[in-house]
This record gives C-alpha cells, structure tokens and sequence, in this order.
C-alpha cells in the first residue's frame, strides 16, 4: 500500500521526515515530496505550503502521481469548542469550507452546487485514530473542523463558524483536501491538535505552541501508522 502524509507547513511534518532515513525527495509543481517505507508500506510526505488551494494541489499530486491509496493529514488547528486546550488531538468527522459565500443566490453558507457542503473523513481511519488514542492514553475529541482561507484571531468571525457550521476547531486545509479524497475516491482522515483558541490572543499562542503542537500531532500520526 502506498499512504500520503500530509500537513501545511514545515513544523507540521518535521517530526515524521527527521524519523526516516533513505527519503528520496522528488520536485514537483514548485514543492518538495518525500518518499520511504515504513512497516513494508510506501509513504509520501509533503508539507502543501498555507491554505486551500495548496493543499489541494498537494493531495490530488500525491494520488495521482505518487499513487497514493489512503492519506493522513496532520497539523495544528485553532479551537473553537472551549474543551479542546493548547495540545488537545481532534479527529475530523467531517469538514467544511467556512468561507464558501454563494448565499447571494439562497444557498447555505459552505455550500457549492454540484458540490456540496460537508465532507465525511472514511469511517474506518476515523476508528484507528481512537483505537490509537485508547493505547496510548490519549484524549482524543472527534468532531467537525472548519477549513478557511482565514487565519482567525477574532471573536466575531469565530462565533459565526461555530454558529453556522457547529464546527469544534478551525484550519486552512483540511476540507480542501477531504474534497480532493472523497472525488478521488482515496480514504482519508484529518488529524490535528490545537495551538490556540482562534480568538485574539491566537497569533501569539500560534507562534508559541507551533512546534510542539505539531509534533503532538506528526507522534500520534506515527502511533496510528503502527496501527494501520
Ligand atoms: C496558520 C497555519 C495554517 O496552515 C492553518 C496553521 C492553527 N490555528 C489557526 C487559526 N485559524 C486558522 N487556522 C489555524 N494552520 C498560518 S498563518 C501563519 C503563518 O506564517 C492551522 C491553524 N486560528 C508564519 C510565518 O510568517
């Protein structure tokens, strides 16, 4: 089997790529991608670069021209749901895109025609992940994430997500890529503990748990690849 790990940015998958050695790293469409094996399994690493549109250019690379069958991201999120603190792992059920606005012609907030709205991650990554998390005495809380091209740092723009979308943590990727895996028909599962709590203190907690978030993240991703 060929499986993608994924994050955004360079602190997000760090901690995988400094645990592998022979990685071949292969150029494409202006970004890096790293291949090795783990457990008799091929993997390829990325970091898609901030937001959206990157990290759908990422994922559908790492299918299509990586052949990748199944595909975690990992990474860090804002909270939204007041139980989740600085550290806290989260697993998407599903996301969405906060800040698709075609509301103009009467459609919901988050929805596309022919498109739709949410995005289930598959069933059965989401049952690993937990089963992950209760070996190895994790919390970990399963809900919906929110993905905007917004880094939000504001009560405002917070409590309309959480109001329009129910959503428990907010990012920049993850139903961008959940989109690109569910019409590629790859299962998937997004994984992310929080640095911040998206309110106005968010960009200096983002910058002071970055690192050690993510690395939460990129372990508890390892953990589960044990477990796959
Ligand atoms: C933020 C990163 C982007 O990839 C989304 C982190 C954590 N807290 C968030 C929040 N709102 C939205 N997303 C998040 N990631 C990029 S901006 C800073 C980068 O520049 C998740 C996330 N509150 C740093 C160097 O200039």
């Amino acid at each position: 089997m060929t499986l993608a790990i994924m994050g955004a940015m360079e602190e997000e998958v760090e901690p995988l790529l400094e645990r592998f050695e022979n990685v071949k790293v292969t150029e494409i469409a202006d970004n890096k991608y790293y291949e090795t094996t783990y457990n008799g399994n091929n993997i390829v690493i990325a970091y898609s670069k901030i937001g959206k549109v990157n990290a759908a250019l990422t994922a559908t690379l790492m299918i299509e021209k990586f052949g990748a069958e199944k595909l975690i991201f990992t990474g860090v999120a804002g909270a939204l749901n007041p139980k989740l603190k600085v550290g806290d792992m989260v697993v998407a059920t599903k996301l969405i895109q906060h800040d698709v606005d075609i509301t103009a012609f009467g459609h919901p907030w988050g929805f596309i025609p022919e498109s739709g709205d949410f995005v289930e991650c598959d069933a059965a990554l989401v049952s690993k992940a937990k089963e992950s998390a209760k070996a190895i005495g994790v919390d970990l809380l399963d809900g919906i994430i929110a993905t905007g091209d917004q880094f939000i740092a504001d009560s405002k723009k917070k409590d309309f997500i959480v109001d329009t979308y129910k959503a428990d943590a907010t990012e920049m990727e993850g139903a961008s890529v959940a989109y690109v895996c569910k019409c590629m028909n790859v299962p998937f599962v997004v994984l992310r503990s929080i640095s911040d709590a998206a309110d106005m203190d968010a960009g200096f907690d983002f910058e002071e748990f970055l690192k050690s978030s993510a690395k939460t993240s990129a372990d508890f991703c390892l953990k589960m690849l044990d477990n796959l």
